[in-house]
């Protein structure tokens, strides 16, 4: 089930929150600086012990990481890290016409894979609360703060990635009865009232 909530992601009790961190992993600004505030110095702890892939980075964009909750009411935290948007908008020549589809058709190849790698931060962090035994999450709207992803491209990927996850865990044709039953709630916590109404548009 997909619920939209407006609030503070770290006080809800569900069983893993995401968190959108930054490749280093030892916290940050945003989400990231609230939740390590939250959990408590533990967290800086075990996100130190996450091993690096490469100098400075624990978690490359679009992957995700899992250590516990610590003080937060959540049991574990997701570690994603949401790629920095960097669309650079082609100036319209005057020939060209100038209507929202060529502009939207001009701005896609413009980008840099970010939307592929935003797809992939919420299907590895919905596959490794899955792996976790998870059956609740709560997601924030990652890479639409700092990173400046457009929020409302950014919710479309979101709501897309975590339907076609849930469709896919509960059609499944080996999965159980128990295995169908145990469908994740997935929760999309908005910090803004725009966001509360971005996903409603897009879940109606
Ligand atoms: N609960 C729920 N949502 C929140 C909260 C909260 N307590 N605080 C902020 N948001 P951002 P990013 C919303 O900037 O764009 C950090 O420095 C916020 O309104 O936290 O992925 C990391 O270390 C926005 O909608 O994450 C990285 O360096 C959303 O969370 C960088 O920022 C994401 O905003 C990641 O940037």
């Amino acid at each position: 089930m997909i619920k939209i909530i407006q609030g503070d992601i770290t006080t809800l009790a569900v069983d893993a929150i995401v968190n959108a961190a930054n490749q280093v992993m030892l916290g940050g600004g945003g989400v990231d600086g609230a939740i390590h505030r939250a959990a408590g110095p533990e967290l800086y702890e075990a996100c130190l012990k996450v091993p690096e892939v490469r100098p400075g980075v624990r978690c490359p964009t679009g992957e995700a990481r899992i250590t516990t909750g610590f003080k937060l009411p959540a049991k574990f935290v997701i570690h994603t890290v949401g790629p920095v948007y960097r669309e650079i908008t082609a100036p319209c020549g005057g020939s060209r016409p100038m209507g929202k589809r060529t502009r939207r058709a001009e701005r896609v190849p413009r980008l840099h894979g970010e939307p592929e790698k935003l797809a992939a931060c919420y299907r590895n962090s919905l596959a490794l609360a899955m792996e976790n035994g998870c059956k609740s999450i709560a997601f924030p709207c990652i890479s639409t703060g700092i990173y400046g992803y457009p929020k409302e491209d950014a919710a479309e990927i979101a709501v897309r990635e975590v339907e076609e996850f849930l469709a896919a865990s509960t059609s499944a044709p080996c999965a159980t009865v128990d295995e169908k039953n145990a469908e994740m709630d997935v929760i999309f916590c908005c910090f803004s009232t725009h966001d509360v109404a971005v996903y409603e548009r897009l879940l109606k």
